[in-house]
C-alpha cells in the first residue's frame, strides 16, 4: 500500500471516517427524529470519539465549526457535492480547493466520482488537479466511487463494485469508498480488484445494531480497511454506543457477537 506516513486517518492500519455531508447531499429530511443534529456541533462532538479517525464535512461546516474542534477532530475535507434536488445526469461539482482545505487544517481530502455518468470524462478531469494538489500538500485522498448513469443498471453488482474499487487505484486515490455489493465474497473481490488501494465500506441507510455490525465485521474479515459511515452512526439514538462497538469491530477485530 502507498505509505501514508503518520496520517491520523489510520489507526492499527484501519480507518473510520464519520461522514456528515448529508445536509448537502440529501437535505434536512435525513435528520427526521434527530433534529437536534441539524446543529453540526452535535456531530463534531461525536467525531471526538476515539473510534473516529476523521470527520468528512464540506466547506461551510469546516469553515464554521472546525476551528473549535481542530485539537480533537481530524478533518477530511469533502471537496465536491451536490443536492438531491438536481434531476439531471449525476455530477458532483467541486466547491472548494485543496489549497483552501489545507489552509483550514485538513488532514485528508475527499472527492466523489460517479463512474459511468454522461459527464464521467469531466469528473475524471476535475479529479486530476485535486489529486495532484493533494499530493503536493501530502494529504491522503479518499474517493467516494459510486457508479451511476444510464449504463449502470444495478450499481451494487459484484462486477460494478469491483470496478468502482479499481477506479480508485487507477486514478490515484489512497482510499476508495464503495457501497456494499450485497455479499461478502463480492466485497473480497472488490478488495482484490483494488490491489494496494484501501477500500472503505460506505455505511448506507440505518439498520439494526446487529445487521450493521455483522456487515462491518464481514467486510473487515475480507480485507476492507474500515468504513466511512454517516447515517448508521448519527441517526441512532445513542451514537456513542455504536461508536464504542465499532471501535472494537474495526480496530480490534471483534465480531458482532463479541460486542452485542
Ligand atoms: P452513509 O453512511 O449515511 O450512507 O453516508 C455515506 C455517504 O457516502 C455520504 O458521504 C453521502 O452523503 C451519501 O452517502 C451519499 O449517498 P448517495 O449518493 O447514495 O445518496
Amino acid at each position: 500500500m502507498r505509505p501514508l506516513g503518520n496520517s491520523p486517518l489510520v489507526r492499527n492500519d484501519k480507518t473510520l471516517v464519520l461522514a456528515h455531508d448529508h445536509g448537502l447531499e440529501h437535505g434536512p429530511k435525513q435528520f427526521g427524529g434527530v433534529e437536534e443534529r441539524l446543529d453540526p456541533r452535535e456531530v463534531f462532538e461525536m467525531a471526538t470519539h476515539d473510534a473516529v479517525t476523521a470527520l468528512a464535512v464540506g466547506k461551510g461546516l469546516a469553515e464554521t465549526y472546525y476551528p473549535s474542534y481542530e485539537d480533537d477532530v481530524n478533518l477530511l475535507a469533502k471537496l465536491n457535492g451536490g443536492s438531491d434536488l438536481w434531476m439531471g445526469d449525476p455530477y458532483s461539482p467541486q466547491n472548494w480547493s485543496v489549497d483552501y482545505a489545507a489552509e483550514l487544517g485538513a488532514d485528508a481530502i475527499g472527492y466523489t466520482i460517479y463512474p459511468g455518468v454522461n459527464r464521467e470524462t469531466d469528473m475524471f478531469e476535475d479529479f486530476r488537479p485535486v489529486q495532484e494538489a493533494a499530493r503536493d500538500h501530502d494529504l491522503p485522498i479518499a474517493m467516494w466511487s459510486y457508479p451511476r448513469g444510464q449504463a449502470v443498471k444495478d450499481h451494487r453488482t459484484r462486477d460494478i463494485i469491483a470496478y468502482a474499487a479499481r477506479i480508485g487505484l487507477e486514478l490515484g486515490a489512497d482510499f476508495t469508498k464503495v457501497k456494499y455489493p450485497r455479499d461478502k465474497e463480492a466485497m473480497e473481490h472488490a478488495v482484490n480488484a483494488a490491489a494496494d488501494n484501501r477500500v472503505l465500506l460506505s455505511g448506507g441507510s440505518k439498520t439494526s445494531d446487529r445487521d450493521f455490525l455483522e456487515l462491518v465485521a464481514d467486510c473487515m474479515d475480507v480485507g476492507v480497511s474500515g468504513l466511512a459511515v454517516g447515517r448508521n452512526v448519527w441517526q441512532r439514538d445513542d451514537p456513542y454506543d455504536i461508536l464504542d462497538k465499532l471501535d472494537e469491530v474495526v480496530f480490534e477485530g471483534a465480531s458482532a457477537d463479541d460486542v452485542l
